[in-house]
C-alpha cells in the first residue's frame, strides 16, 4: 500500500511539475483528489485494508494527500504569479508619453452671429422669446394672414406633421402668440430652428435658423422700422453701413420692404463679393398687417407695429466670407475652428 502511495504521489507530482498552466494544473488535481481520482479510490478502498492497518494506511493516505494539495498550491500560486508578470509585461503603460488632448469645442459660427444679433437688440431694450419648433398650422399660417388656399402655404415647401399641425416654417408663430397674451408693448426678437421642404445646396437647407423681431406700442411708424434697422446694421456690419430699402411683398406686413447693405468688402464701390452692385440683401421687414394684429387680438385703431426677420445662416455666411451654407452642418472641427 505504501509502494502504491509512493507511486502515486511520485505521479501526482510529475503531473503538477508539468501543467504550465492553471487548467492544466487543475486537470492534475482532479486527477488525483477528485470524487474520481487516485487517490480518492485509495481510500474508497480501505475497507479491504486489514483493521489494525487502517490507522496507519489512513495515516498514510493523508500526509500524501496534504503533500499533493500543498505542492497544488504551490504550483497554483507560482502559476498565477507568471501570468499577472506576463499581463504587467504586455500591458505596460509608459506614463512619459504625452497625454491625449481632450478636444475642446468651439462656438458654431451661427452661435456667434446669433450672439451678436442679440446683444445688439438687447441693447435696444428687446426681449429674447423662444417657442415650439412643431406648430399648429393655424399660428404658422392662419394667423400670418396665410390663408389655406394662399400661394406661400405651398404644400411642397412645408413639412406637416397632420393637416393640422407643422414643422414652423418661420418663427412668427412665437410672435403671433406673444400678442395674443396681451401685454403691451411689444419689443421682442424670436430667434430659432425652422423648416422647409427645399433641397440641400449652397444656399438652402431643410433646416435653417431665422430671427424674427417684433415691436408693437402705439404710434409705432415706418421711420421706427427705418431707424432701428439702420442701427442694426451699422451695429453688424460697421458703423459706415449704409441701408436701402425695396419696396416688396409679405403677406403679414404692410407696406413691406427688403432691405440691402452697402457691401462691407468694398463700401458700396462694387466687387466681387456683392457681385458688382454695391448692395447685399440682409433682411426682410414691414409694418405688422392690421388684420394680423387683428387676429392675434389687438385692436389696430390703437396699436402698430413693425416686424422683421433675417437668416441667421445668411447672416453667418456674409460675415464670416462662407461661399456654402452645406459646411455649416457638417461640423468638420477644422472648419469650425476658424471663427
Ligand atoms: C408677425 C407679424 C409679422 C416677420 C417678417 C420677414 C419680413 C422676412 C425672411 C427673412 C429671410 C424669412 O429667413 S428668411 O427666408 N423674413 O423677410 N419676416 S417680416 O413678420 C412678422 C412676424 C410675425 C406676428
Amino acid at each position: 500500500m505504501k509502494e502504491k502511495l509512493q507511486q502515486i504521489q511520485a505521479e501526482a507530482v510529475r503531473r503538477i511539475q508539468e501543467s504550465d498552466s492553471l487548467d492544466k494544473l487543475n486537470e492534475a488535481r482532479v486527477a488525483f483528489l477528485g470524487k474520481k481520482g487516485e487517490l480518492t479510490a485509495v481510500l474508497k478502498g480501505m475497507k479491504d485494508v486489514a483493521k489494525e492497518e487502517r490507522p496507519l494506511v489512513g495515516q498514510l493516505v493523508n500526509e500524501t494527500r496534504e503533500a499533493i494539495e500543498s505542492l497544488l498550491d504551490q504550483t497554483k500560486e507560482k502559476l498565477e504569479a507568471r501570468l499577472m508578470e506576463q499581463k504587467l509585461r504586455e500591458e505596460v503603460i509608459d506614463v512619459t508619453l504625452p497625454a491625449k488632448k481632450a478636444e475642446i469645442g468651439h462656438r458654431h459660427p451661427n452661435t456667434i452671429a446669433l450672439e451678436e444679433v442679440e446683444r445688439i437688440f438687447i441693447g435696444m431694450g428687446y426681449e429674447v422669446v423662444e417657442g415650439p419648433e412643431v406648430e399648429y398650422d393655424l399660428y404658422n399660417f392662419e394667423k400670418l394672414n396665410i390663408p389655406a388656399n394662399h400661394p406661400a402655404k405651398d404644400e411642397q415647401d412645408t413639412f406637416y406633421i397632420n393637416k393640422d399641425i407643422v414643422l414652423r416654417t418661420q418663427t412668427s408663430p412665437v410672435q403671433a402668440r406673444v400678442m395674443e397674451q396681451g401685454k403691451l408693448p411689444i419689443r421682442m426678437i424670436a430667434p430659432g430652428r425652422v423648416f422647409r421642404s427645399d433641397e440641400v445646396d449652397a444656399t438652402h437647407s431643410p433646416s435653417f435658423h431665422q430671427i424674427e423681431g417684433l415691436v408693437v406700442d402705439k404710434h409705432i411708424t415706418f421711420a421706427d422700422l427705418k431707424g432701428t434697422l439702420e442701427e442694426f446694421a451699422k451695429e453688424l456690419f460697421g458703423p459706415e453701413t449704409k441701408t436701402k430699402f425695396r419696396p416688396h411683398h409679405f403677406p403679414f406686413t404692410e407696406p413691406s420692404a427688403e432691405v440691402d447693405v452697402t457691401c462691407f468688402k468694398c463700401g458700396g464701390s462694387g466687387c466681387r463679393f456683392c457681385k458688382g452692385s454695391g448692395w447685399i440683401e440682409i433682411l426682410g421687414c414691414g409694418m405688422v398687417h392690421p388684420h394680423v394684429l387683428e387676429m392675434c387680438g389687438i385692436d389696430p385703431e390703437e396699436y402698430s407695429g413693425f416686424a422683421f426677420g433675417v437668416g441667421l445662416e445668411r447672416i453667418a455666411l456674409l460675415k464670416y466670407e462662407i461661399d456654402d451654407m452645406r459646411l455649416l452642418y457638417e461640423n468638420d472641427t477644422r472648419f469650425l475652428k476658424q471663427f
